[in-house]
């Protein structure tokens, strides 16, 4: 689609230069306006690309609030630690106070275990620098503020386990700092929350 688009503005321009190269040659002389200014002709340009302006700030504003409709039902919550150079899960609402983490060397990557269907709220912030959760596949990204929360809430429909990545760069073992997001059925999460292993094999590793 993009390139269909891309194709198709880049035809307009070539055809654009192709007329103006054509039609105003030097030895054509064109014949001057003999008026100053157009003031009809600019009033109204002017007008358009105001209200393309205004449309263009309600929409962002209205999709904004949209993206940030608070939840429906009360959602679950779970502490997300960032520090150099992994990260720390915590499941507060768990009678055990279950909480996970890793070195985020080798194979030791922590996982972020969600049950599907119920909306779940990420409360964020960083021991130490600025670092920033992201898992590319599912287009969530925040940023971890040290002395500060910051707080996203996300709903997953389908079980599956995806990678996920610091997007900011936090010093040495940057490059390293992944982790898993795995949703597993409500049934299963709450046998995660008794202190049960999940299996890593139920997902889509991606
Ligand atoms: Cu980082």
């Amino acid at each position: 689609m993009e390139s269909a688009v891309a194709a198709f503005v880049f035809l307009v321009v070539c055809a654009l230069v192709a007329y103006a190269v054509v039609m105003r040659r030097a030895g054509r002389q064109p014949v001057a306006s003999r008026k100053p200014e157009r003031p009809a002709f600019e009033k109204y340009y002017v007008g358009v690309l105001a209200a393309f302006a205004v449309f263009l700030v309600a929409w962002t504003a209205w999709q904004n609030h949209e993206e940030h409709r608070p939840p429906d039902r009360k959602p679950v919550r779970i502490d997300v630690q960032s520090f150099q150079w992994c990260w720390k899960f915590s499941h507060p609402q768990s009678p055990a106070h279950r909480s996970t983490t890793g070195t985020c060397r080798g194979n030791d990557l922590p996982t972020l275990v969600v049950p599907t269907g119920r909306p779940v709220e990420l409360r964020l912030t960083s021991k130490d620098v600025i670092h920033s959760l992201w898992v590319p596949d599912l287009r969530y990204k925040m940023d971890a503020f040290p002395d500060h929360v910051n707080t996203f809430t996300l709903t997953l429909d389908h079980e599956g386990r995806w990678r996920g990545r610091c997007a900011e760069f936090c010093g040495e073992r940057h490059y390293a700092m992944d982790f898993w997001i795995q949703a597993v059925s409500p049934e299963e999460y709450g046998r995660y929350l008794q202190g049960q292993q999940i299996g890593a094999g139920a997902g889509t590793a991606a």
